[in-house]
């Protein structure tokens, strides 16, 4: 009945078992924590419940029981590059971007709603954003943008796709109406935004232009030390591994060749 797609088959299974993996392998330093108390807490959010009528604040108990700190100069907010940024993140390693936390980390990929007067999960369809923005995935998003934001200290970096058709920053977006408005400027020492532009794709946004031109100016208003840079090099090097010959990704060297040769014993 909804134009969206339904329940992720096993979700109860997916969810629980990612909070193991996370607690246990991904990132036990966020210490001990209740996997099937927070499946508790996330169902609770969304189901019996209509479908269109799921709020930011009915995931309140899930983030009590998921929230860790997020390392200072970790934070990666990032719009339309969602698997380059997985791999750059590298489950934290690299960067902590919201996927990468315990609670963002449990819905990441996944979809799911209720119903009405049923405990049962919907796994036929699912409202999508458009035919409703209080949906229990959306909400879910929501919740989360807000806490992440909040909780973000020291150099943010910001991921935005050059080659993306409506602009690099998106309005509305995530990032625009979530997350800027929830950071503490007190916490936050600079921002940096990267502009990349797909390997084979179009440049239609850059740092000073267009969007990321509205981007700069928005954030400088509010007092913060902006800075950006168009398809920065380490991000290139990952987007490179899967065109290594594309122009784009020419390594430039002014080494002599003899230095470049076999690497010597000595
Ligand atoms: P999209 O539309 O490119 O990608 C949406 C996909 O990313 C979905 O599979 C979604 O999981 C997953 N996802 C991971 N983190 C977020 C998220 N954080 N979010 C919405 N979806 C997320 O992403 P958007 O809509 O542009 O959102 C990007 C935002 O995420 C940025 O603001 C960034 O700073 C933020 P699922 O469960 O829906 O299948 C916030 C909103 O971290």
């Amino acid at each position: 009945k909804w134009k969206g797609e339904g329940t992720t088959q096993n979700l109860e299974s997916i969810v629980i078992g990612r909070c193991y993996d996370y607690i246990r392998i991904v990132n036990p330093s966020v210490g001990e924590k209740n996997c099937s108390q927070i499946w508790e807490a996330f169902k609770n959010a969304f189901i019996n419940k209509d479908p269109c009528s799921i709020l930011p604040e009915d995931y309140e108990l899930f983030i009590n029981l998921t929230f860790h700190t997020i390392p200072p100069n970790k934070s990666l907010f990032w719009e339309n590059n969602q698997l380059l940024v997985n791999s750059f993140a590298d489950r934290g390693r690299r960067y902590m971007s919201l996927g990468d936390t315990l609670f963002g980390f449990v819905g990441d990929f996944l979809n799911w709603c209720g119903q009405a007067d049923s405990p049962g999960l919907d796994y036929e369809s699912c409202p999508t954003t458009t035919e409703c923005e209080n949906n229990a995935v959306e909400s879910f998003w929501r919740m989360l943008s807000i806490i992440y934001a909040k909780h973000s200290s020291g150099v943010i970096h910001v991921l935005l796709n050059g080659s993306a058709a409506g602009g690099a920053y998106p309005q509305p977006g995530f990032f625009a109406d979530y997350e800027i408005p929830n950071l503490q400027k007190d916490k936050i020492s600079q921002i940096v935004i990267w502009v990349v532009d797909d390997i084979e794709g179009p440049d239609i946004d850059s740092c000073g232009a267009h969007s990321v031109k509205t981007l700069e100016t928005r954030l400088t208003a509010l007092g913060y030390d902006v800075t950006c840079t168009d398809n920065d090099k380490s991000v290139m090097f990952l987007l490179c591994l899967d065109n290594p010959d594309h122009s784009k990704c020419a390594i430039a060297s002014s080494a002599p060749a003899a230095q470049r040769g076999p690497i010597s014993s000595d």
